[in-house]
């Protein structure tokens, strides 16, 4: 396993969250850019009765070749190793972005609360900044410490200028022990499921694009009252837990669209489940 960085499975245990460490290049995060940037101009109707930001924000790599490949980049699933153990599964491949001027923001809130693993320390996302993601742009702020705790209470608000699906927040940070992960094009960070975290506005000139891959182990067990599904992309993945899928055929695959109908059926039974209004598995209109 490769050290991305001195320290920094320590800084994660410790912390819940590691930021700053270099994954691709100038040039291979600029080409990553282009061909996301290609998928909008080419494809934003998307398919199968999805529009892109769909396919975007949650689960993109059932149906996108391209967010299947990198959610098995080498260099994260190193990183990621370090954390997890060498058996490694792909749960979800989403991207963040958040246009110049955007007023959309993230709430406080715990990655795992409504995705039914449970309070599991099995599960860790990689944020792997696209764009420079500065304070100024809206970068992600984290309370260390804090996924040493159990999973709080949050409470929705489905406040529709919120990236997340209920607008669910935790009540009550005290947001002067934020420290915030600005990252340069290209730079990751990793953070805990529980590990508090939040994101303000973009005030920055460019757009501000974050692919989060949500990484599990075999481990993991599912308690939710949807089906679930994981993408095998190191080790061994023994028989019984998950239920495993492959990676897409090819863009829209039609077979890979209708596996993406039954994911998100089951992931949206598990997310809603509670709540008092229905809840969309994304924010329309935020990716173009
Ligand atoms: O992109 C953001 O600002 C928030 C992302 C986030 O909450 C996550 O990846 O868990």
């Amino acid at each position: 396993m490769l050290d991305l960085a001195p320290g920094y499975l320590s800084d994660y245990r410790q912390n819940g969250f590691v930021a700053g460490l270099p994954v691709f290049s100038k040039d291979e995060t600029a080409s990553i850019r282009e061909q996301i940037e290609v998928l909008e101009a080419d494809h934003a109707e998307g398919a199968g009765g999805h529009d892109l930001a769909q396919f975007f924000r949650v689960n993109g790599h059932v149906v996108i070749p391209l967010l299947a490949e990198l959610a098995r980049t080498p260099l994260v699933l190193d990183a990621v190793e370090g954390i997890l153990g060498p058996d490694i599964l792909a749960w979800s491949v989403e991207l963040f972005i958040k246009e110049p001027g955007s007023t959309k923001t993230v709430s406080w809130h715990q990655d795992i609360t409504y995705w039914g693993m449970g309070e599991t320390d099995d599960e860790v996302t990689a944020w792997i900044a696209l764009s420079d993601v500065s304070v100024e742009a809206g970068c992600m702020r984290f309370i260390p410490g804090s996924h040493k705790g159990s999973i709080a209470r949050h409470e929705d608000t489905f406040d529709a200028e919120n990236l997340l699906s209920r607008g669910q927040a935790i009540a009550g940070v005290d947001e002067t022990k934020a420290v915030a992960g600005p990252l340069r094009p290209g730079e990751m960070s990793l953070h805990h499921g529980r590990c508090f975290h939040a994101s303000g506005v973009n005030n920055g000139s460019d757009r501000r694009i974050g692919l989060a891959i949500r990484y599990v182990t075999p481990a993991v067990r599912d308690h939710a009252p949807g089906r679930d599904w994981a993408m095998p992309v190191r080790g061994e993945v023994p028989a019984g837990g998950w239920d495993c899928i492959s990676g897409p055929r090819a863009l829209f695959h039609p077979t890979d669209l209708a596996l993406y109908d039954r994911i998100l059926a089951g992931q949206a039974a598990t997310l809603s489940e509670g709540a008092e209004q229905s809840v969309g598995m994304y924010v329309k209109g935020e990716a173009k």
